[in-house]
């Protein structure tokens, strides 16, 4: 009878631990708690999709179920002389999402950064003209995303080609093609994979007259019968801007123009704001001391304050995650984030959300009881 009744209490006791155990938010990861929200996602480099950086890789697993490649899908890699296409490196990216069941981002198609420059000019280095240009954008866009149809589920299809004060940018596809590139570059990757969402990608979108003119393009490209699904937000931030408010309209406002949402490059940085906040990897300061102050550890209070600014962002991303389909970080561990090297080469950053030893930061347990408050 005694032992029945230790029986009987032992089984209780372990019911409950179990219970407590699957409701508590520390046993969740920011995928799970996110899971009803949005995809919460990170970039991957080369040591990561080769398995060689095995923490990063353990992490990837465990915290996300998206992924995007941080560069070796850019043209300059898989394209490096015309015809030459290389694939071993973004093969190896989208075998891991599969195997881990991730939803897979293709970043990113046309770019005027990290573009081969043969693909502007011809053989006496003159630009090319506006046929040849259409025939080169049509044929990379056609083999890239051929070769991953119905694997890549979304593609980054252009990347930052409008300004802040809401021109576009004087690329070479623009000198070239004038506006018109954008409206082509989407309706080849519709025609390569009809089924794969298309993005425009951008930083800095929350600025009012960059915000209109991406709204147009959005409303031109609808309005020619093309497929846009989201606007990217890339989300490089600092400390000082946006306000969260200046957040909340562009993801509002670029909700009411017909697309989702992807917040796809956050990172925020707690160092001192040496001048505009941009992603424009020409856009560089140089090296002083003063503004690199942190190199033995963030102080505790810069940290509560670096904090709280993720955790208003996530509020709001949470507040709208009717609107937002995607919630990527640039990168996992703060070591390997290239804002040690942006916009000041050689600062020790602290803008993501696992520390130089890999370890998972205290703000990963806010997010994650943040979206358990919100259920
Ligand atoms: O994080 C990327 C860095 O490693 C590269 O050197 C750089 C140039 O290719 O690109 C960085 O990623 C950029 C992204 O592709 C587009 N938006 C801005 C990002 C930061 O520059």
């Amino acid at each position: 009878m005694k032992k029945n009744i230790i029986h009987i209490l032992l089984a209780a006791g372990l019911a409950a631990v179990s219970a407590c155990t699957a409701l508590h938010p520390d046993s969740k990861t920011l995928k799970t708690a996110l899971k009803n929200d949005f995809y919460m996602g990170t970039a991957m480099n080369l040591p990561q999709i080769y398995g060689k950086d095995k923490k990063s890789v353990d992490i990837i697993k465990k915290q996300f179920n998206s992924i995007v490649a941080e560069n070796c899908m850019k043209s300059m890699y898989l394209q490096p002389r015309e015809g030459a296409f290389h694939f071993e490196d973004a093969d190896r990216f989208v075998d891991f999402g599969e195997q881990n069941n991730m939803f897979i981002i293709g970043h990113t198609l046309i770019w005027h950064s990290q573009a081969p420059r043969w693909f502007f000019t011809d053989n006496v280095g003159k630009d090319v003209s506006p046929e040849v240009l259409k025939q080169r954008m049509k044929n990379h866009i056609t083999t890239v995303m051929s070769r991953y149809k119905g694997r890549i589920k979304g593609w980054d299809v252009v990347n930052e080609a409008i300004l802040e004060d809401g021109t576009y940018r004087k690329s070479k596809f623009y000198e070239i093609l004038g506006e018109e590139f954008i409206p082509l570059a989407f309706q080849y990757a519709h025609e390569a994979d009809p089924s794969a969402e298309l993005y425009y990608n951008d930083y800095n979108e929350w600025y009012p007259a960059k915000k209109e003119t991406v709204i147009q393009l959005i409303k031109k490209l609808k309005s020619k019968g093309l497929r846009i699904d989201a606007v990217g937000m890339q989300a490089h931030l600092g400390m000082d801007g946006p306000l969260i408010k200046e957040y909340e309209t562009a993801i509002v406002d670029y909700a009411a123009a017909g697309v989702k949402v992807n917040i796809t490059e956050l990172d925020i940085s707690p160092l001192p704001n040496p001048g505009k906040m941009t992603a424009n990897i020409s856009d560089t300061i140089a090296y002083r001391e003063e503004i690199n102050p942190y190199t033995h550890g963030l102080p505790k209070n810069i940290e509560t304050e670096w904090e709280n600014r993720y955790l208003d962002f996530f509020r709001l991303f949470l507040k709208h995650h009717d609107k937002i389909e995607r919630v990527t970080v640039w990168g996992v561990a703060d070591t390997d984030s290239w804002k040690n090297n942006f916009p000041v080469h050689g600062r020790t950053d602290y803008p993501l959300l696992f520390d130089r030893n890999y370890q998972e930061k205290p703000l990963v347990k806010k997010i994650i009881r943040l979206a358990e408050e919100q259920k």
